[in-house]
């Protein structure tokens, strides 16, 4: 299988998991694009969504979804999103679609995060990956000094030339080089780096299931 059929594959899965009449939070990236596509089939059954990024908000309502703003939502079942790299205890990392801040807030306010991924991204240890950081603009150097400091070479992330900005016109950050044996820990240590908005570290609250897609089929590790 192609890892586009893999990723087809999981997001299928992930329908069992959106509740009937109830508001789902969407995620951001290649795979949660094939989730917004299956979603779609299904929209006269769902209230309708929180995007986590303003591309995920344009293909759900060009599909003819409803988003909801999150402030007007108080709770929601299920939050079902990709990853950059995942333990097969749900720790991961996200953010490689420079969506994390959104995707980490959105995720808070579910009661369950639903994880889809090609094999591919379920690792022994997290930071093989680059581990994203998004940073607002005027503390890029402090912040990258105090990311080095903690190990890794942190690297600003570009795009045609200039520097690539969030949906929330921050920076990102890229941490290459790390080997994260304590992802928990690591996660609070970068988040209280003064100018760091998020880490994109999902470990304190990480995937309560993972739907991975391998050639054998989709497997569930919760
Ligand atoms: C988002 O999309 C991320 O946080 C992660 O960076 C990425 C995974 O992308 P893809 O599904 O395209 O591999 O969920």
């Amino acid at each position: 299988m192609t890892q586009d059929e893999l990723k087809l594959a999981v997001a299928q899965a992930a329908i069992a998991y959106v509740v009937e009449g109830e508001i789902v939070g969407v995620g951001t990236g290649s795979t949660a694009n094939f989730f917004i596509d299956e979603l779609a089939k299904i929209k006269h059954k769902i209230k309708g969504a929180v995007a986590s990024s303003e591309a995920t908000a344009n293909r759900l309502r060009a599909h003819g979804i409803a988003v909801f703003d999150l402030n007007d939502v108080s709770s929601m079942p299920v939050y079902i999103d990709g990853a950059d790299e995942i333990t097969a205890n749900g720790a991961m990392i996200k953010g490689g679609g420079a969506a994390l801040t959104r995707e980490k807030i959105v995720a808070s306010v579910a009661k369950s995060f639903v994880c889809i991924a090609d094999g591919s991204k379920l690792v022994d240890l997290l930071g093989a990956f680059p581990l994203p950081v998004e940073v607002i603009p005027m503390a890029r150097e402090s912040v990258i000094r105090a990311l080095n400091a903690i190990g890794g070479e942190a690297r600003l992330r570009m795009k045609d030339g200039a520097a690539l900005l969030t949906d929330n016109g921050n920076i990102i950050v890229d941490i290459h080089g790390l080997h994260i044996a304590d992802p928990v820990a690591l996660e609070a240590r970068i988040n209280n780096i003064v100018g760091v908005v998020t880490v994109g570290l999902f470990a304190a609250q990480g995937a309560n299931v993972c739907l991975l897609g391998t050639a054998d089929g989709v497997k569930t590790l919760q």
